[in-house]
């Protein structure tokens, strides 16, 4: 049968995975899960925008049309969840993290990013971890645009710390001097979230 046919490649992958190094202690998934707070939010172009304060010489604000000319990059990275499953060779296209920050000129002591997203959800990532050459806004996933409960339009991917920094539905961040918690990272998970150190939980 197909089903049984479908879990046997699933754990051959896992072996694999897990021999390669590449699986921290969680499961393989083939499947995409969607997982999020709350409602998936409507798109509208027209009100879409895209904006970065906090500690940078002057504020910018993108409309979704800029934000779709900067240019493009495809990265191809592995995404673990908390829950304990993780999806290899994710193919990414969208605009590095560095090309958007070319935008503005951070003040000095700008260390800290929180990334914020519609209805209020917010993550925080250190800068220089934002810097590696795999972390962009994603619009598209495996060769199709992001669906809207995986984050489209536009989504942020974080492929070393675990996937709630990857945040959905990004609309923006905030430079400052200090970590300043987001939604989870107030609600008990760790303020970095390293898999391979399975940093879940904060204080523990
Ligand atoms: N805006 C927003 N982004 C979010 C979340 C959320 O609740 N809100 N959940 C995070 C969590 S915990 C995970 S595991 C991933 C899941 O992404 P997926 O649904 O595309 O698999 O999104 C992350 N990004
Ligand atoms: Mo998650």
């Amino acid at each position: 049968m197909a089903l049984f046919g479908d879990l046997g490649d699933r754990r051959e992958l896992e072996k694999k995975a897990k021999a390669e190094g590449r699986l921290p202690p969680e499961s393989l998934t083939l499947k995409w899960p969607v997982l999020h707070y709350g409602s998936v939010p409507a798109f509208d172009a027209a009100k879409w925008d895209f904006k970065i304060s906090g500690l940078v010489e002057e504020p910018k604000r993108l409309t979704w049309d800029e934000f779709r000319t900067l240019p493009q990059t495809e990265v191809t990275s592995d995404f673990h969840c908390v829950t304990r499953w993780s999806r290899l060779d994710n193919r990414w296209k969208g605009v590095l993290f560095t090309e958007v920050l070319k935008l503005v000129k951070p003040k000095p002591g700008a260390e800290f990013v929180l990334v914020l997203a519609e209805e209020g959800y917010t993550a925080n990532v250190p800068l220089a971890d934002l810097l590696r050459p795999n972390v962009l806004f994603a619009f598209e996933h495996d060769g199709t645009p992001l669906a809207p409960e995986h984050g489209g339009p536009l989504r942020l991917v974080v492929p070393h710390l675990y996937a709630w920094k990857s945040v959905k539905w990004v609309r923006g961040f905030m430079l400052l001097d200090h970590d300043r918690l987001g939604f989870w990272e107030r609600n008990g998970y760790h303020a970095y979230g390293d898999p391979w150190k399975e940093q879940r939980y904060s204080g523990g």
